[in-house]
């Protein structure tokens, strides 16, 4: 299939020719993909118009006031952005295109009955805003196999990393890498116009997506395995194919949490830094590749997505201090205190814009509750649960005390033998990929511009109000 695909694209050609020649030749994709890619496209013109209708009505319209405390504080609350794969509303959590996570989990097609759903059939979802059958997710699954070979010279990269590189610095490196063969890049070389941008910006996001678990797997064996990786099997879903991989994929538990998990981190709107990286760097024109690659650096970071081994190493360092694998309510008290007093925070509490406990950890614990309610460190888990958002309201700072996201996936993953914890963040970037490349197909349709917004000074904000005050 992949071979098809390749062979439809011409050779590269002068620019005038390639700007008058057909995107749907130049990019024609398998028949296996034609549904998503050919729903999209039919999707495009009605959304292209409601959005120069939004930008026509409402174009002047205020969408709120920016405080000096939001420009120092981060940015937080500013509404300055568009991002239409999903939105988070501060005490309900995440809704992607429109539906809940307990929604997903129901409406979304799955691999075995009563499971759960896969980041193919949320992928559908976010790319066109529509439920897809469970024939359109399977076409999604085979176009991805499809599509997963990575060329060696990215291979010898990752082989040639020090196992003491963090493996998300690999992953960076190893999509840097893929960039060689970027549609987008080349195709804006040639002189693509800027109504066609979403079409490679698609191709190369089917690529990214597809070739991900094979080298996120790779990062994993030779850290912590012997390095040898089984073959790709063409006919299974994304997620049993990466746990195997990962060398996980018998352990049929194993691979619904990786579904599970892969679609929950997936995308939380697009002020995250994750997101938010993405789209900036896409919007200079930079392809997906260069996009995503600067979005995982952020990833990277312990405020956000390596907050998730943070977590466990936390929790690790708690039992083994106490000497036990269940503390009690006050040894736990007693090593929260601590870790506040050095200065540190307590990692997986506390969000910039929610308000309650993260949905996304509401189905962690739903699916700890149903097939390991016994694992010791499950039972720590839920009574941090108990104890850590009343210690952390009462230093009367903090203006979110539950648990999010990062709180709960550790325990999961050690719980089915997943012990690297170093390697955490490396599968939240998988799942990330899905929401943030999603978007990015949509800034292209869009034909959103650079992003700039204006900066001050210090002195100029002091100057501003100075003059105010002695008025
Ligand atoms: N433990 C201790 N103190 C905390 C805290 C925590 N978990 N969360 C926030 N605080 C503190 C802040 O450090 C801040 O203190 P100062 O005023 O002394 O600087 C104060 O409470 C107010 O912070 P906030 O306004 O409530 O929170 P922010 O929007 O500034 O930050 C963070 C949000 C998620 C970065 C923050 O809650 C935090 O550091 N949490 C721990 C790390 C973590 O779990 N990160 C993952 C977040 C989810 C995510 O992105 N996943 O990928």
């Amino acid at each position: 299939m992949f071979s098809l695909r390749m062979a439809t694209k011409p050779a590269a050609t002068t620019s005038r020719l390639l700007s008058a020649m057909s995107l749907s030749a130049r990019f024609k994709s398998t028949a296996a993909s034609q549904g998503l890619k050919d729903r999209l496209r039919e999707l495009i013109p009605q959304k292209r118009a409601e959005f120069k209708e939004v930008k026509e009505k409402y174009g002047k319209e205020s969408l709120g006031e920016v405080t000096v405390d939001m420009a120092l504080g981060g940015m937080r609350g500013i509404k300055g952005l568009v991002w239409d794969t999903s939105l988070l509303d501060a005490n309900e959590g995440i809704r992607f295109r429109g539906y809940t996570i307990p929604e997903l989990r129901e409406k979304l097609p799955t691999v075995t009955p009563g499971g759960e759903p896969t980041p193919e059939a949320l992928f559908w979802l976010l790319v066109t805003g529509e439920l897809p059958t469970a024939e359109q997710v399977k076409s999604v699954s085979q176009e991805l196999a499809a599509r997963a070979s990575v060329p060696q010279f990215v291979n010898d990269i990752i082989d040639s990393c020090p196992s003491t590189l963090h493996p998300m610095s690999q992953l960076a490196l190893a999509v840097n890498a893929l960039q060689h063969d970027s549609n987008f890049a080349k195709a804006y070389h040639e002189g693509i116009s800027k109504n066609d941008y979403w079409d490679p910006v698609y191709e190369d996001t089917m690529d990214l997506l597809a070739k991900l678990p094979l080298i996120a797997a790779r990062i994993y064996r030779n850290v912590f395995k012997d390095g040898k990786l089984p073959a790709i099997d063409n006919s299974a879903d994304y997620s049993q194919n990466f746990a195997t991989l990962l060398g996980f994929g018998e352990n049929t538990k194993f691979v619904e949490l990786l579904r599970l998990y892969l679609v929950i981190h997936s995308d939380h709107e697009g002020g995250n830094v994750s997101a938010h990286t993405t789209h900036l760097v896409g919007s200079a024109l930079s392809d997906p590749y260069h996009s995503f690659a600067a979005g995982l650096n952020g990833l990277a970071g312990p405020l956000h997505g390596l907050a998730n081994q943070e977590v466990l190493n936390w929790i690790l360092s708690m039992t083994k201090e106490l000497g036990t694998t269940t503390p009690t309510e006050e040894q736990i008290r007693e090593y929260c205190d601590s870790t506040l007093k050095s200065g540190r925070v307590i990692p997986g509490y506390g969000h910039a814009v929610l308000r309650k406990t993260d949905p996304r950890y509401m189905a962690q614990r739903e699916f700890a509750l149903k097939h390991l309610p016994e694992d010791p460190l499950f039972k720590t888990v839920s009574n941090l649960y108990k104890i850590v958002p009343e210690i952390l309201s009462k230093q009367g700072k903090i203006k979110n005390p539950w648990p999010n996201v990062d709180a709960h996936s550790g325990v999961l993953l050690r719980h089915y033998g997943l012990v690297e914890q170093n390697y955490y963040t490396v599968l939240f970037g998988v799942s990330r990929a899905f929401g943030v490349l999603g978007q990015l197909i949509w800034d292209r349709v869009l034909c959103l511009p650079i992003e700039r917004p204006k900066s001050l000074t210090t002195e100029s904000i002091k100057k501003m109000f100075e003059n105010k005050s002695k008025l």
